[in-house]
């Protein structure tokens, strides 16, 4: 209860700030775009990690102002990027969404004005959102996330199956769904369970994403054996620790001028 009325105050009191993790082209080793992951640096707790208060979030309802913070603060740090450096015109930020800021009709407007307020277009931002979230909503073709899928689409706003894999998609469902990106969970990336199995499961994700038209995110990458059967199954996109952690915006800066 304290957290709650704590996080209330965090998201007015800017203790959130956004870390930014690269995403990379795997034919061509470039970064084509960033995932924005929110931190708390909490008062007294110290730095808490998404997974500490993003459930109570959803519970609370604070998570529709929270989710359009962290949309307008990773629309405007690119854009800003972006200003600086004309060569990034082409990157673009993912941002995670919450099944239940889909379920606000408000949304489409919110990401209207902010995207209008920052100057970007929706072909910069890609919005991310749980499989296990689509697949419990998206099943009626009449409910306001489906809706929005569809407004977001028509925006050119980017939409991404986040832990792909861990979620029993239905796959003849997937088909109808206004998506563009999966994201492997990184479970089947991951050096514990890699294996034969495991690049075989990869394999039949690779197939599945080129049958559906849909590009395909690596997630987890740690290790460069993991990279090299990813560049040979022909996966197009990586994101993990081997490309780089979750960065602070100067870092991610940084990190991106190397490619300049
Ligand atoms: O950043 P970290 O690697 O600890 O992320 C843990 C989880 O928190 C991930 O599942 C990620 O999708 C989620 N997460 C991070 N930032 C956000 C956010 O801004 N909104 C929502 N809804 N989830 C987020
Ligand atoms: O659920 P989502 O994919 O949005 O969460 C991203 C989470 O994965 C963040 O917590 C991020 O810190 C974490 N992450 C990013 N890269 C790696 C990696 O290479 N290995 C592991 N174990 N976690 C990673
Ligand atoms: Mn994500
Ligand atoms: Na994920």
């Amino acid at each position: 209860l304290e957290l709650e009325t704590d996080l209330q105050d965090a998201i007015y009191n800017k203790q959130l700030y956004l870390n930014y993790q690269p995403i990379v082209s795997l034919e061509t080793n470039q970064i084509t775009g960033f995932e924005a992951l929110v931190r708390w640096k909490h008062p007294k707790r110290g730095l808490l990690s998404p997974t500490e208060f993003i459930p109570l979030a959803e519970e609370t309802g604070l998570i529709i102002p929270l989710g359009q913070w962290a949309m307008m603060e990773a629309c405007s740090q690119l854009r800003s990027w972006q200003q600086k450096f004309p060569q990034l015109s082409a990157i673009s930020i993912n941002v995670n969404l919450s099944g239940i800021q889909l379920g606000n009709p408000d949304l489409i407007n919110q990401i209207d004005d902010l995207l209008d307020s920052v100057g970007l277009t929706g072909e910069s931002l890609k919005l991310e959102i749980t499989e296990s979230f689509l697949m419990e909503n998206l099943m009626d073709n009449s409910s306001i996330a489906n809706k929005m899928l569809e407004q977001l689409k028509e925006r050119k706003i980017k939409l991404c199956i986040d832990d792909f894999g861990t979620g029993y998609s239905s796959l003849s469902y997937l088909h109808h769904l206004p998506i563009d990106i999966l994201k492997i969970d990184r479970s089947f990336i991951n050096p514990k369970t890699n294996g034969r199995k495991n690049s075989d499961i990869v394999k039949s994700i690779v197939n599945l994403a080129q049958d559906l038209g849909l590009a395909l995110v690596a997630e987890g990458v740690e290790t460069p054996s993991q990279l090299a059967m990813l560049k040979e199954l022909k996966c197009d996109y990586g994101q993990g620790y081997l490309f780089a952690r979750p960065l602070e915006a100067s870092q991610a800066m940084e990190f991106m001028s190397h490619q300049f």
